[in-house]
């Protein structure tokens, strides 16, 4: 046990080191993604890897790295590890499979169409969809915001209500793109609001759950890292915060909450880390305005379900993730949703999530969502969802892939709320 947490301590400090000159962006053209078994006792070998790596994809996983590597330094990363497979020959050409869309292809002011669902787009059009969503329906929903970012973008988010008027039950709250490249977990949220609103007058599983709960649904929670994910590093994943005296740019923010964050071994306190907790606990503007919101979902009809949609790796996952050793109060019923929800999501087209505690089932983290709002957030339930696939495109899952996972995550997440 000792060493597996001392291996996830080394690899939570995974070094990003893709820094792009001024206005440019990365060119992956050409980059391997690798899989690599270290032996046993390797530390050294690990930190070497990290500084030869573009990228780590899956900071913290303590037994396979997934990794991104520049193609002069294929053959050392390799030569390091104790086997390798490639999982992707040409980072740069899987890229081009996403399909980005063009703004052009964006409706103005109608309820936007299932097509929206065929390709990924850019920042900008995601508060289009919200605000085109919502004023299809303004007697049921509305704009919320829960703070701003580091650059100054405004986290955006919709609520929306059912039979019993605004603000009438407990809370139902989602959450996505934490990490700025997981571009599923966007569309997937989107997808929940857009079905929850676009359904209720005429589908009976759909009313009853509006009507169960007021829902409030944050698409793009790290809209900086999202930006700059698209304009200038495909493989961004943390926020755009500077730390002075330092060249590193950007905390993790499910490493920044406020709860446990002083725990050791489950983030790194280097701001070159793709798991950089920050200098103090939610000292990133973007927690500060998470947490009051959940603060103040907690303080008025109290939260039932939050959910953190993530991506890759086909998991659904609850606390704790600051120590492998503590149980959750409910840790039971837990596991009976999450259960239910992957036999819904599988029954759909086969996909196969492994449930379980987050920190013993995945790894250890400190400063997470999920911990943060069951023991602060006192909601009855707390999981992170880590969407497609599990490493053959990670998080560059191609817009083919998006309307199957939405659809069969749909089905897990109605199975939660209906036995919430
Ligand atoms: O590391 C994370 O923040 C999440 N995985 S990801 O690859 N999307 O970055 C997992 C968070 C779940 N919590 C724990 N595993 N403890
Ligand atoms: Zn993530």
């Amino acid at each position: 046990m000792k060493s597996l947490l001392l291996i996830s301590l080394l690899l939570a400090d995974a070094l990003s080191f893709v820094v792009p000159r001024a206005g440019q962006e990365v060119d992956y053209s050409g980059f391997k993604a690798l899989r690599l078994k270290l032996s046993e006792q390797s530390e050294d070998i690990e930190a070497q890897i990290e500084e030869l790596a573009a990228h780590v994809l899956n900071p913290g996983r303590s037994e396979l790295l997934d990794v991104v590597v520049a193609p002069e330094n294929v053959d050392a990363v390799t030569a390091l590890a104790a086997e390798s497979t490639v999982i992707t020959e040409d980072v740069g050409a899987a890229f081009k499979e996403e399909t980005l869309a063009t703004k052009d292809e964006v409706s103005v002011a109608a309820v936007p169409s299932e097509t929206w669902f065929t390709a990924y787009h850019p920042y900008a059009d995601h508060i289009t969809f919200l605000r085109d969503l919502q004023s299809g329906f303004t007697s049921q929903s509305e704009i919320i915001t829960t703070g701003t970012s580091v650059q100054g973008r405004t986290l955006t988010g919709i609520h929306i209500w059912g039979s019993g008027g605004k603000g009438s039950k407990p809370a139902v709250l989602f959450h996505g793109t934490v990490h700025a490249r997981e571009w599923i977990s966007t569309m997937t949220v989107e997808y929940m609001a857009w079905q929850l609103l676009t359904k209720y007058s005429t589908n009976s599983t759909v009313k009853a759950m509006v009507d169960k709960f007021d829902f409030y649904i944050i698409p793009i929670v790290n809209p900086d890292g999202f930006v700059y994910s698209q304009t200038t590093d495909r493989l961004w994943r943390k926020n755009r915060q500077t730390v002075s005296g330092n060249s590193c740019v950007g905390r993790d923010i499910n490493r920044n909450w406020p709860y446990k964050w002083e725990v050791t071994g489950g983030a790194s306190t280097n701001p070159c880390s793709e798991t950089y907790k920050g200098q103090a606990a939610g000292d990133s503007p973007e927690n500060k305005g998470l947490v009051a919101h959940v603060n103040s979902l907690r303080d008025s009809k109290g939260l039932t379900l939050y959910i953190d949609f993530h991506s890759y790796g086909q998991y659904i996952l609850w606390p704790y993730g600051y120590n492998c050793n503590v149980v959750v109060d409910n840790d039971a019923q837990h596991r009976s949703l999450a259960t239910r929800a992957a036999s819904a999501i599988r029954a759909v087209s086969g996909t196969r999530y492994t449930i379980g505690p987050a920190c013993s089932t995945l790894y250890a983290t400190t400063g997470d969502s999920t911990d943060y709002t069951d023991a602060v957030g006192q909601s009855t339930y707390s999981y992170t969802y880590e969407l497609r696939d599990t490493g053959n495109y990670g998080f560059t899952l191609p817009a083919s892939q998006i309307q199957p996972t939405i659809r069969e995550t749909w089905e897990g997440v109605v199975s939660m709320v209906r036995d919430a």
